[in-house]
C-alpha cells in the first residue's frame, strides 16, 4: 500500500518545511498537511490542509479515515518560552496529543509515528558537554519534562504495544522560512533577520551561552532518514541525541560580522537564560550515525551564508 502521510502542526517552523519536503518526495497528494490555523501560501497551494486540534482525537480520526493515512508526525507542541508562562497548558497540549497519535498508532490505525524531543528533555545535573545518549535527565522546564516524559511512553508502547514510533531530540533548529514559536534558541533565528533588516541584535541570552544547534536543512533530513530506516536499524525507541554544531551569541556575531561587517550585538538577559543555562552545550550523536546512517552538512560559516542569502531574498521579494 502506498504512503498517505498526515502532518499534524504542519504550519509550524519545522512542520512547514518538512510538509514541503515530503511533498517533494512522496506527490503533493499523498502529504495531508494540517494545523488550528492556516499556513503559508507555499504550504496551502501545493497539497491538502485540514483545519486540526492536535489535542481532539476525533477530529484528528476523521482525518486519519478520510485520507487513509499510514504515517503521523507529530509536529505540534509548546516550546520552552512560552511552556514556562502557560505550563499547564503546555503539559495538556505536548501530552495529549502524542498520547492521541501514539493510541492511533497502538490501535493499528497507522503504521508509523514521528515525535520530536528535544535537547530540553536534559536538565542541569546532565554531563554539558559531548551530552551522551543514556545519562542524567531531570529537566526543570515544563516543555522539557514533557519531552522527557514523552520519550518514555514511546519506548513503553514500542515495548508494550509494537508501536513504530521514531524520535530524535532535536537541538535549536535555524531557518529562514516560517518564523519560530516560543523557543529559548530562537535568538540564533532573529539575530540573523536583524542583522539585514536593522544591523544590529539585543540578545536575550548572554554572550557566552554555548548551546547545540542545528540549521533547518539537517534537521528535516535527519526526519525524514529516521523515518525511512529499516525498522531493525531503530535500535533506540525512546529519542536519538542529533547534533550539527554548538556556538554562543558572540560567535555567532563575529560570523555574521564576516558578511555584515558593521553588525552590533547587545545582550540583555532575560527568563530564558535560565533555560538555555540548564540545557547541554554539546551533544554526542554517534548512535544516530551509527545506527542509521545520520550526517550533518551545515556548519556555522555554511549556514551564515545559506541563512543571509536566503533572507536577503526573501526581504527582497516581500
Ligand atoms: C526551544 O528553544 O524551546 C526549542 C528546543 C530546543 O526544543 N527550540
Amino acid at each position: 500500500m502506498n504512503k498517505q502521510i498526515l502532518i499534524i502542526g504542519a504550519c509550524g517552523q519545522i512542520g512547514t518545511e518538512l510538509t514541503l519536503k515530503l511533498r517533494e518526495i512522496n506527490g503533493n497528494n499523498a502529504v495531508i498537511a494540517s494545523d488550528i490555523r492556516e499556513g503559508n501560501d507555499e504550504l496551502m497551494q501545493s497539497g491538502p490542509f485540514e483545519i486540526v486540534d492536535a489535542m481532539d482525537k476525533n477530529s484528528i480520526e476523521k482525518i486519519l479515515d478520510k485520507y487513509a493515512i499510514t504515517e503521523v508526525y507529530l509536529m505540534a507542541a509548546m516550546l520552552s518560552a512560552t511552556g514556562e508562562k502557560f505550563p499547564a497548558k503546555a503539559w495538556e497540549l505536548n501530552m495529549t496529543s502524542l498520547f492521541n497519535v501514539l493510541n492511533f498508532a497502538k490501535e493499528k490505525k497507522i503504521k508509523k509515528m514521528f515525535w520530536p524531543s528535544s535537547i530540553a528533555a536534559f536538565g542541569p545535573t546532565t554531563p554539558k558537554e559531548n551530552t551522551p545518549q543514556e545519562t542524567i535527565m531531570e529537566p526543570t522546564t515544563v516543555y522539557g519534562i514533557s519531552k522527557q516524559a514523552g520519550e518514555r511512553w514511546c519506548e513503553y508502547y514500542f515495548n508494550n504495544y509494537g508501536v513504530d514510533v521514531r524520535s530524535v531530540r532535536y537541538p535549536g533548529i535555524i531557518s529562514w522560512k516560517t518564523n519560530p514559536g516560543g523557543g529559548t534558541t530562537d535568538y540564533a533565528i532573529e539575530i540573523y533577520n536583524n542583522a539585514l533588516l536593522v544591523g544590529k541584535y539585543d540578545s536575550f541570552l548572554n554572550k557566552n551561552t554555548k548551546l547545540p544547534m542545528m540549521y533547518m536543512d539537517d534537521a528535516i533530513d535527519a526526519t525524514i532518514k529516521i523515518m525511512d530506516a529499516k525498522p531493525e536499524d531503530v535500535k533506540i525507541r525512546s529519542s536519538y541525541n542529533l547534533a550539527a554544531m554548538s556556538f554562543t551569541p558572540e560567535e555567532i556575531a563575529l560570523e555574521i560580522k564576516k558578511f555584515i561587517p558593521d553588525f552590533k550585538i547587545s545582550y540583555h538577559e532575560d527568563f530564558r537564560q535560565r533555560i538555555a543555562d540548564s540545557w547541554p552545550q554539546s551533544i554526542d550523536d554517534s548512535r544516530a550515525k551509527e545506527d542509521w546512517g545520520w550526517q550533518p552538512k551545515f556548519d556555522l560559516h555554511k549556514m551564515s551564508e545559506n541563512m543571509l542569502n536566503s533572507l536577503h531574498k526573501k526581504f527582497e521579494n516581500s
